[in-house]
């Protein structure tokens, strides 16, 4: 079977909803960045998982992030068995992260990943980019957690997608508890970061300064505090989002 097949096969097999091809060149600023994690990477297979309708719809933010968490352990494995794939095959293939680890500096602040999946998936035809700044795909709507493999392997790249899928309703804009995403479709990571990641380390930063100068009984009165015990189950666990509405809100794919 012709080698494009293959791995689009062995992909679907491994568990992912949709998988599509691009070109490194198609990575356009991406690109410089592609090729040095990986000198003579020529492609890039985009692979999706979707997300549970009803953990999204739930009241209880918990099954979300449950349920988060358990598509990103799924994407781990799809990830690294296409990896191990195509290095059988004679090529050389690396995993990108899905969102951690994420290169820290003073500049990025942690908020921008080494080569953008969302991008990616959009060059290899898995959707649009819609109001929300999510990947909307037909199927799943903003639904669908995205993960990437670079390889050398000489893979056939699909069709940039180039429908419109997104309607403009607005509802993202009207759901963003930060409001953080603005009608001309940017959103303001930073606003939308102080609401998603309350109790990682920007919660842990408010903490800290709360226990300095205290007694050691004081601290562990302090502990008592449930706001502590969320950035512990967050750090612990890694269910580092906290909020879900611009995905919930979105009618596409519903
Ligand atoms: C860092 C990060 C965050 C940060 C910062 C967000 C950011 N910078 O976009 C924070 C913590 C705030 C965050 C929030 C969220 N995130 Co996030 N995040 C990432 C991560 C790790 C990197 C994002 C990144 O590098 N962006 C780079 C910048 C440059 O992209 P951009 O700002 O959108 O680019 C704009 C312009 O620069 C320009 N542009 C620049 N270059 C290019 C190139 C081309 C070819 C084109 C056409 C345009 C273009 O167009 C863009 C649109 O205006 C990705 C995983 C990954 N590696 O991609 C997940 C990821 C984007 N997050 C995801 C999700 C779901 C979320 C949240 C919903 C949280 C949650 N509950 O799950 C929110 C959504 C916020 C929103 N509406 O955008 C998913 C998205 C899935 C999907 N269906 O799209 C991803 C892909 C994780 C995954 N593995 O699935 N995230
Ligand atoms: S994840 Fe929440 S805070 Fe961030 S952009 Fe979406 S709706 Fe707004
Ligand atoms: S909620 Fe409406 S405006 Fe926002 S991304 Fe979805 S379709 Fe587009």
């Amino acid at each position: 079977m012709e080698l494009t097949k293959l791995v689009k096969n062995h992909a679907k097999a491994l568990g992912c909803d949709l998988v599509g091809v691009c070109s490194i060149e198609a990575l356009k600023e991406w690109e410089e960045e592609g090729k040095r994690i990986l000198p003579n990477a020529s492609s890039v297979v985009v692979v999706g998982c979707r997300l549970s309708r009803a953990a999204i719809d739930s009241d209880n933010i918990r099954m979300a992030q449950f349920d988060t968490h358990c598509v990103y352990d799924k994407l781990d494995r799809i990830l690294n068995g296409l990896s191990v794939f195509l290095e059988d095959k004679g090529f050389l293939a690396v995993s990108l992260p899905l969102y951690l680890p994420i290169k820290m500096t003073k500049e990025t602040q942690g908020l921008i990943g080494d080569i953008s999946l969302r991008h990616a998936a959009v060059e290899a035809g898995l959707g649009e980019m819609g109001l929300n700044r999510l990947l909307l795909t037909k199927r799943f709507g903003p639904r669908i957690r995205l993960g990437a493999v670079l390889t050398t392997a000489p893979v056939n790249p699909d069709h940039r997608f180039t429908e419109k899928l997104c309607n403009d309703c607005g509802e993202c804009i009207k759901a963003c508890p930060a409001g953080a995403i603005t009608e001309d479709g940017n959103v303001d990571v930073r606003k939308c970061a102080r609401v998603i990641l309350k109790y990682a380390l920007p919660g842990l930063v408010r903490f800290v300064p709360s226990l300095v100068g205290k007694s050691v009984d004081e601290v562990w009165e302090a502990t008592r505090e449930p706001f502590l015990w969320e950035i512990w189950q967050t750090m612990t666990y890694g269910t580092f989002y906290n909020c879900f509405e611009c995905i919930k809100a979105c009618p596409i794919g519903k």
